[in-house]
Order: C-alpha cells, then sequence, then structure tokens
C-alpha cells in the first residue's frame, strides 16, 4: 500500500488563502475584500483559524461580564432606526430623568456581588451637556470606588468632556460605528459616520479604552459587513472591547420586521471579530436570548470572550444571570473575575 506521505505531496509552495490573510495583515491593516475571503472559508477552517487565535492571545480562556445600566432612558432625539429610545418612534419605552447617584451605586454593587467586572453606564443622549458630565463624574467615581471597571455610553464627546471622563476613573467609553459608512446612511440620518470617528478619537487623546463595535442583523450586505468589520479592525489601535450586538427588532421602530439574519452568519462575524483584532475582548452583545445556547457556543467558540450579564440590558431583556452562569458552567468558561480570584489565593 503507498503511504499517503509519497502520494499527498505536502503544499508547502501552495498557500492557502488563510495563510495569504495572515501575512497581509502583518502590515496591520485590513481591506475588505480580505475580510470578503474569510467570510467565504469553509465554516470549520474559519473556526480554527478563530479558536487559533483566540487561544494564543487569551491562554485564561476567560470570559468577560459586563453588567449594563440604562441610567437615563428614552427621549432621544436622534433617530437611529434600531432604536427603541428614540422619542421619534412609537415604542413601550417611558422616557425617565438621569438616575440619582445612590441608585447607581446600588445597581454596581448589585453587579459586583452578582460576579461582575465591568459596569457600563449608558444615557440615551445624542450627546451630555456639561451639567450632565458633572454628575456622571460622580457616578463613575463611586463606581470605580467599588472596585468595578468602569465604563459609560453618552453619545457623542467634545475632547474636554473626555478628559473629565477619565480624570473622574472612567476606564473605558462605548461608542460604537454600528455598521458599514455606506449602510450608515440607510440606518440613521442624524448625525454622520464621522461624527462617530470624531468621538472616538476625543476618547483615545483623553487616554481611554476604547469599547467599539455595532449591530448586525439590520438588513445590511456581506460585503457591508465585512466593510463594517474592516473599519472596526483599522481603527489605530483597534478597540479594547467590541460589541457585537444582534438587531433587537422593537416594535415601533423602523426596524421592528426586520428578519433574523441566518444565526451561522453570526458566528461567521464572530469569528472573523476575533481573527482581525486577535488582543480585543470581543462582546456578545444584544440578542443572545434570540441565540439560544448551541449558537452562542458556537460564538465562544468563534472567541466571543465577554458577555453582558444580568437580566436588563438598557431596555430589552438578556438571559438570566443564573441562566448564563449555567451555560458557562457547562461549557466549562471560566470568568475573568473567577481567573483574577485564583490568581489572588
Ligand atoms: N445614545 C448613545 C449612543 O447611541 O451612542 C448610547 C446608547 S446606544 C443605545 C448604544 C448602542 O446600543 C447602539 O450604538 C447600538 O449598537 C446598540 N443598540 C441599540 N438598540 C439596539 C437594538 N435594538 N438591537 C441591538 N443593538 C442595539
Ligand atoms: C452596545 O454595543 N450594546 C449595549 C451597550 N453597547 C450600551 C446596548 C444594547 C442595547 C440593546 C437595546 C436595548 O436594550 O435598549
Ligand atoms: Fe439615541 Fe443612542 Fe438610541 Fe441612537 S442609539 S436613538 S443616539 S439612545
Amino acid at each position: 500500500m503507498l503511504d499517503a506521505q509519497t502520494t499527498e505531496k505536502p503544499l508547502t509552495h501552495v498557500k492557502s488563502k488563510a495563510d495569504l490573510h495572515r501575512e497581509v495583515n502583518a502590515s496591520g491593516s485590513w481591506t475588505v475584500a480580505q475580510i470578503e475571503a474569510l467570510f467565504h472559508l469553509p465554516f470549520n477552517d474559519l473556526l480554527s483559524q478563530a479558536q487559533t487565535v483566540h487561544r494564543t492571545n487569551f491562554p485564561e480562556g476567560d470570559v468577560e461580564l459586563a453588567t449594563l445600566l440604562s441610567i437615563k432612558t428614552g427621549g432621544c432625539p436622534e433617530d437611529c432606526s434600531y432604536c427603541p429610545q428614540a422619542a421619534r418612534y412609537d415604542t413601550d419605552v417611558q422616557a425617565t430623568k438621569l438616575m440619582e447617584l445612590d441608585d447607581v451605586l446600588e445597581a454596581a454593587r448589585a453587579a459586583k456581588a452578582a460576579g461582575s467586572n465591568r459596569f457600563c453606564m449608558g444615557a440615551a443622549w445624542r450627546e451630555p451637556k456639561d451639567r450632565d458630565i458633572e454628575k456622571v463624574t460622580a457616578m463613575i467615581k463611586g463606581v470605580k470606588a467599588l472596585g468595578l471597571e468602569t465604563c459609560a455610553t453618552l453619545g457623542m464627546l467634545e475632547v474636554d468632556q473626555a478628559v473629565a471622563l477619565q480624570e473622574a476613573g472612567l476606564d473605558f467609553y462605548n461608542h460604537n460605528l454600528d455598521t458599514s459608512e455606506d449602510f450608515y446612511r440607510s440606518v440613521i440620518s442624524t448625525r454622520g459616520y464621522q461624527d462617530r470617528l470624531d468621538t472616538l478619537s476625543n476618547v483615545r487623546a483623553a487616554g481611554m479604552s476604547v469599547c467599539c463595535g455595532g449591530i448586525v442583523g439590520m438588513g445590511e450586505s456581506r460585503e457591508q459587513r465585512a466593510a463594517f468589520l474592516a473599519r472596526l479592525a483599522n481603527l489605530s489601535p483597534y478597540p479594547e472591547s467590541v460589541p457585537i450586538n444582534h438587531l433587537v427588532p422593537v416594535a415601533g421602530t423602523p426596524l421592528a420586521d426586520q428578519k433574523p439574519m441566518d444565526p451561522l452568519e453570526f458566528v461567521r462575524t464572530i469569528a472573523i471579530a476575533r481573527i482581525t483584532m486577535p488582543s480585543a475582548r470581543v462582546r456578545l452583545s444584544a440578542g443572545r436570548q434570540e441565540l439560544g445556547r448551541a449558537v452562542q457556543a458556537m460564538c465562544f467558540l468563534a472567541g466571543a470572550n465577554s458577555i453582558f450579564y444580568g437580566e436588563q440590558l438598557l431596555t430589552t431583556g438578556n438571559p438570566e444571570a443564573e441562566e448564563d452562569r449555567a451555560l458557562l458552567a457547562e461549557l466549562g468558561l471560566k470568568t475573568k473575575q473567577s481567573c483574577k480570584a485564583e490568581v489572588l489565593i
């Protein structure tokens, strides 16, 4: 019988598409075509590549738990087509005033007690006023003093506002590109892509870490998804945190009737975020209730290593904390918090 090794010459001179991507991207920049080629890889090859990148960059394999709190809900003047908090859409969301400091701190204590390591405060503003910044800085100081990582998402920021937040102890600012520049125009008209890029550069200038991702499943094409991931990966440096939201279609918003995207395409998107932004925390964000356990498990395999934790996102639901703990335990995944505790012992 012929030895397989003699019949099948190792094709060392032929580079796979995946090898080409790795080489080209030693330069650190991604073209849309390269990312589209990743989307076209056989599913198992893509996941295997993503898992290798993941293990190299996160040998602990831990999952970060981030808790969200809506500190100011609804009544937003913007027209983001996906958002239940836009005042112009008739949704069930009731607008509220900015929360009181003590209530925010109580929620942060509860998040910490439940095992969360990051606390993210979200406000439905186009941009904060300076008097809002004063109130939010007090919240940041209080949350930070509890020993939690702090994150805020308050809309567009000027550089002096970003500096004030950083000085108060804000670790991360979340501001999403949301989608590709061309698809963006069909989703939001009240602010431009460049406004978002400007806020991100103000956040960087103030010395904070960037949390920036977006939403998939809004009806964008695969090419547009690739263009969106290329924009994120080509930010210099790329974001430390990358939330990938699956659209939650909310009644009353223009995207209420959007058909869910193919779950395998969602897993591919996560894998490509991992490959193109190797050391970022890739967060499985909105839409986890709809994804179910099996798809989430595939997302963890593809390199997701952060989730929003707690039964509420901003205005929509999220899996129960207990359900998430059970899922992570079943998959044998440690949390970032438990890894820290092991180090301390
Ligand atoms: N108002 C601020 C802003 O837009 O920058 C901060 C809060 S806003 C709700 C934060 C992000 O939540 C959005 O950029 C979007 O990615 C995500 N989001 C909002 N509604 C969503 C939905 N229905 N499904 C999935 N993600 C959503
Ligand atoms: C992000 O990218 N996703 C979070 C966080 N950043 C602020 C928000 C998801 C919101 C989902 C819709 C809602 O609950 O209102
Ligand atoms: Fe307002 Fe943010 Fe919702 Fe857009 S995503 S409508 S800016 S709260």
